[in-house]
Formats: C-alpha cells, structure tokens, sequence
C-alpha cells in the first residue's frame, strides 16, 4: 500500500488545525501509519527541502519550518500521495479549492498550514528523515472493508 509523508507546519500547530486536519485525512480513509510531535533542527529542515536550496524564498522557508513544533506523520492508502494532495490543495492557499484545507484555513504562500510529499518518490525520502523503519506500524483495520473494494 502507498504511504505519504504528511506534516502539519508550525502555523497549523499554532492555529490548533492539528485535530481537524488529523480528522480530515482519517476521514478521506486513509491509515494513521507513524506520527511524532517535533521541533525541526536546522538539519531536517535543510534535508526536507533541500530541492528549494538557492531559491528566494529559502531562508524564510528554514526559519519558518523551525520556528515551531511541527505534526510528522505517515499515512497509507491507495494512491495516498495523490490523495493527500489534493486534501490540502495547491500551494498558494490563495488559489487553492476552497474545500482543501489550504484553501479553507490559508491566505499566504509562505503560511500554507501542512505539507506533503508530491511524490513517492519523494515520500520514502522524506520520510526516512524523520522515523526509523521499526516505527513504522503496520495493522489491519476492521474498517477497510467499507472503503476498499
Ligand atoms: N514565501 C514563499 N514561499 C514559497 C514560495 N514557493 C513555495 N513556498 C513555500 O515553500 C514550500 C515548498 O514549496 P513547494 O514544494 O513548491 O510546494 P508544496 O510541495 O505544495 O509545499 C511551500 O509549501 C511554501 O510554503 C514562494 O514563492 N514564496
Ligand atoms: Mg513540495
């Protein structure tokens, strides 16, 4: 099954978004696979975005993404990259469905509430910066059988 790499940036935690958006991607039906409550050091950071190095908004970017306790969390599901995505809208909250969550609870660029891995590709990387293998927690749910064919 597709996992993701989801995290609930320093002003969704502020914003006290982390229980609607938990609820929102446990709705979507998509599984709880790993979650840690963390401060970024300068070094995840730098490694989580290390596509953007050299870019204008880079600095601001590190020092907003350290700035504050962050939710890291994996989910899984079928095409759960994709599926998360589209939860939490395109990256300008501004241009964003306003039924995602970007798109509901965002104005700014640099304040869009949660990221996610584009790719899953890009999600097994990211993910490795932030859990160890064994914390990864594999389990059947009951419910499966009313979302999965
Ligand atoms: N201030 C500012 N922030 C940006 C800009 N482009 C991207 N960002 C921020 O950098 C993050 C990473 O960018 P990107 O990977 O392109 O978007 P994402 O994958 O949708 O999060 C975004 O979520 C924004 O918070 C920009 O032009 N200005
Ligand atoms: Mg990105």
């Amino acid at each position: 099954m597709e996992k993701t790499y989801v995290m609930i940036k320093p002003d969704g935690v502020q914003r006290n978004l982390t229980g609607e958006i938990i609820n929102r991607f446990e709705k979507k039906g998509l599984k709880l696979t790993a979650m840690k409550f963390l401060r970024l050091s300068p070094e995840q950071a730098e490694a989580h975005y290390q596509e953007h190095v050299g870019k204008k908004f880079y600095d601001g970017l590190i020092s907003f993404i350290t700035s504050g306790p962050v939710v890291a969390m994996v989910w899984e599901g079928e095409n759960a990259v994709s599926a998360a995505r589209k939860l939490m809208g395109s990256t300008n909250p501004a241009e964003a469905d306003p039924a995602s969550i970007r798109g509901m609870y965002g104005l700014d660029l640099g304040r869009n509430i949660i990221h996610g891995a584009d790719s899953v590709e890009s999600a097994r990387r990211e993910i490795a910066i932030y859990f160890q293998t064994g914390e990864l927690i594999s389990y059947e749910k009951n419910i499966d059988q009313w979302i999965y064919e």
